[in-house]
């Protein structure tokens, strides 16, 4: 059945095509070959898959039939509860290569030696939404990752944005009820466009540096590929000596940071939900493997006590002037998922997976997460042995005396299974020497419920974030707040995010006052800390600062029609090619075109499935009578006018002038005209800039 399935171009046999219509009383195919017999879960083969056992042709169906009982159990618990956030996620498998030894600062065995590889496997997700939710929601992406090293699994659970809204682990459940569907009506679905999101926001000052990364393109990444991964807490390092160092960890892609804009992430969303997963299937598929390298802030003691702020604040960055990233390693995502089950959804990610050579802070956020990702999978995974499921085992050898529990899969054996004993095969013994030993950091002091003085600075660096921007994406923050706000019905919380503003960046204030068209300004908020002025921009901050070098792993999507300049056409696709970047074919019909020398070219999508917003850039390349058939159809139009209006480069043959026309767009530098083959080489060119952000200014 597999096989011929499988084989889609191969019409069914007559006793195949019996089989699966299943005609009662027919005889069935039998697997022979390399065909596996269907069986039971309990190994018993099954001799008809496509009737319940019944009396008689029309008569009840018998509670004997134990494969129909067996089947729909099954298929009544596929279903786990989805994650309470980070519902939505995609995975890969992978390596991370170690750049060489850091032994004078970690004893981590992954990283001791120059080129050792550590399997990793990767979730990237977005927050919010539910398990079905669209891939552009504005939303803070996580970026979590699981080392299999020699000496147990580290998973470094981390974010797109390396500071969070939080300080203290204990307002996590506030801060998603807010975040989440409101609990009376069950919408907006991942979304904080809404009232009781903004409305936590604006009673936690605490959160105004993340609202300024959500409010920026961050939170609308091109793709998984294009973004940053942070640690966010404070860490440390110990080496052999046991001396610590504090680290923060930091993923940068290989492919540069990329984002989309708002409008075209709106409309991403409904012309592909699944943007952001098919783009990383896809690369994978095509040999195009992602790679971020790791890096490290590592700082002592000493700056920690200097630094401007508490290195125990998860709300905090320390800028990469100050302390810069040394790379220490990369990771590259080569192997897609066999199941999305068994291995995306089942993954198992605990803060609290650490290794020997690496420990935690007291961050308090990281603190409570060491409790709750621990927590939650029991929840999620339905007992404690879900350390026993492929995804989520070490791959180095373990040996315990944990047992039992449901769906138990590996028991010690033997009579031993408690320590210390005293029979000659006793099992596992401890190992002082090569055991793991948290940091002996001396702690004292009186219980007490405070926040510490030290974290109570809530602007400065939101103020930083913002001035670190260029003037371009300054104008998207203030427009996604514009927008969120818009969204809040409630007149006076949209007033209290303004005053938080006033002390953020009085300009920004004002663009967002106007925007809500707000009566009255209101003051700014209370501060317990004035806002410091005098923190440099730090230019690390900003995307567009920070692009790619290269059009690689990027597309541009030519609408085409019968008669496309040859010529043109496979000059494109060479400058492409040779870029590492793709070509896409988009036509009136899916089955494709016929170009000027003859030549059929299937299409990838059909002119209403690929709309520009699924491209880097775009090609318009009709042929003279295509264009008039073009000009005719809304979503041709809409084709051009979208990709224009999102700033992106337009390569056009002449024969598209009058369609270019139609569209209704001007014409600017952003276009580019492919006269002959030459020119294709120049619009690749033109394409590493990624958007024609003039255009924007021309707008204004
Ligand atoms: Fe969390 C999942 C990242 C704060 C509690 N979190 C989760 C995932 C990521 C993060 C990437 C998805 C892992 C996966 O793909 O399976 N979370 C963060 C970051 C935080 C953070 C970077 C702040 C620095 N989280 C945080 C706090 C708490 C949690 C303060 C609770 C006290 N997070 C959870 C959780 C989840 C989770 C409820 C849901 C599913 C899971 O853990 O495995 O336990």
């Amino acid at each position: 059945m597999a096989k011929r399935k499988d084989d889609a171009s191969k019409p069914l046999s007559k006793p195949d095509a019996e089989a699966v219509a299943g005609k009662g009383g027919e005889t069935h195919q039998i697997a022979s070959g390399d065909t596996p017999v269907l069986t039971t879960q309990q190994g018993v083969p099954v001799a008809d898959d496509q009737n319940s056992l019944r009396v008689g042709a029309r008569g009840p169906t018998l509670l004997e039939d134990f494969h129909f009982r067996e089947k729909i159990f099954h298929f009544d618990h596929e279903r786990i509860p989805e994650r309470v956030v980070h519902a939505r996620g995609y995975g890969a498998h992978g390596y991370f290569e170690n750049y060489g030894p850091l032994a004078d600062v970690t004893s981590a065995d992954l990283f001791q030696r120059k080129g050792e590889k550590t399997p990793v496997f990767v979730r990237f997700s977005t927050v919010a939404g539910s398990k079905g939710s669209a891939d552009l929601a504005r939303d803070v992406r996580g970026f979590a990752v699981k080392f299999y090293t020699k000496q147990g699994n580290w998973d470094l659970v981390g974010n797109n944005i390396p500071v969070f809204f939080i300080q203290d682990a204990i307002k996590f459940p506030d801060l998603i009820h807010a975040a989440k569907p409101e609990p009376d009506r069950a919408f907006p679905q991942a979304q904080t466009a809404h009232d009781n999101f903004w409305d936590f926001i604006s009673l936690t000052p605490e959160s105004m540096h993340m609202v300024m990364w959500i409010m920026s393109d961050r939170t609308i990444p091109r793709s998984f590929r294009f973004m940053e991964g942070f640690g966010v807490h404070t860490f440390r390092l110990i080496n052999a000596e046991g001396k610590s160092t504090f680290v923060k960890f930091h993923w940068k892609p290989k492919q540069g940071l990329q984002s989309v804009v708002w409008n075209e992430a709106v409309k991403i969303n409904g012309a592909d939900p699944d943007f952001h997963r098919r783009d990383l299937w896809a690369a994978i598929e095509a040999g195009d493997f992602p790679e971020w390298e790791l890096g490290v802030q590592l700082f002592d003691e000493d700056f920690a006590r200097k630094f401007e702020f508490d290195v125990l604040d998860a709300t905090k960055i320390i800028p990469e002037e100050q302390v810069p990233v040394k790379r220490i390693g990369r990771m590259v995502l080569d192997r897609r998922v066999d199941n999305f089950f068994a291995e995306t959804e089942q993954v198992a990610f605990c803060t609290q997976n650490i290794v020997r050579g690496i420990d935690f802070s007291d961050d308090p956020l990281l603190q409570g997460r060491n409790f709750s990702y621990l927590d939650t999978q029991l929840k999620r995974l339905g007992g404690p042995n879900f350390t026993h499921l492929p995804i989520n085992a070490p791959k180095c050898p373990f040996a315990h005396f944990q047992q039992d529990g449901h769906m138990a899969m590996h028991n010690p054996r033997g009579r031993v299974n408690y320590e210390p004993n005293s029979w000659s095969d006793g099992g596992p013994r401890e190992s002082p020497e090569a055991g793991f030993k948290s940091y002996p950091e001396p702690v004292e002091g009186p219980n007490v419920r405070v926040r510490s003085e030290t974290f109570s600075d809530h602007y400065s660096q939101a103020r930083q974030f913002y001035i670190s921007q260029t003037e371009i994406e300054q104008r998207h923050i203030g427009n996604a707040l514009t927008f969120e706000l818009s969204k809040v019905q409630t007149p006076a919380i949209r007033a209290r995010m303004v005053s938080h503003l006033l002390n953020i960046d009085a300009g920004l204030a004002e663009v967002v006052a106007a925007g809500l068209r707000l009566k009255e300004i209101p003051g700014p908020a209370t501060a317990a800390r004035p806002t410091r002025q005098d923190l440099k921009p730090s230019a690390k901050l900003s995307i567009i600062k920070n692009g790619p070098k290269s059009f690689a792993g990027r597309k541009v999507g030519a609408l085409v029609t019968d008669g496309v300049d040859a010529a043109v056409l496979a000059a494109l696709g060479k400058a492409l090619k040779a870029e590492g970047a793709m070509l896409k074919l988009i036509a009136p019909e899916v089955g494709g075109v016929k170009d000027s020398a003859g030549a059929w070219h299937d299409a990838d999508e059909k002119l209403e499935g690929g709309p520009s917003v699924l491209f880097d850039a775009v090609a318009i390349l009709p042929s003279k009578e295509g264009a008039g058939l073009l000009a005719s159809l809304p979503a041709a139009r809409d084709f051009i006018a979208d990709a224009t209006a999102h700033r992106k480069f337009v390569a056009y043959a002449p024969a598209a002038a009058p369609l270019l026309e139609k569209a209704g767009v001007a014409m600017d530098e952003g276009f580019v005209p492919l006269n002959k083959s030459g020119d294709a080489n120049g619009f690749v060119a033109r394409c590493r800039g990624l958007r024609f952000w003039d255009r924007a200014a021309a707008e204004r």
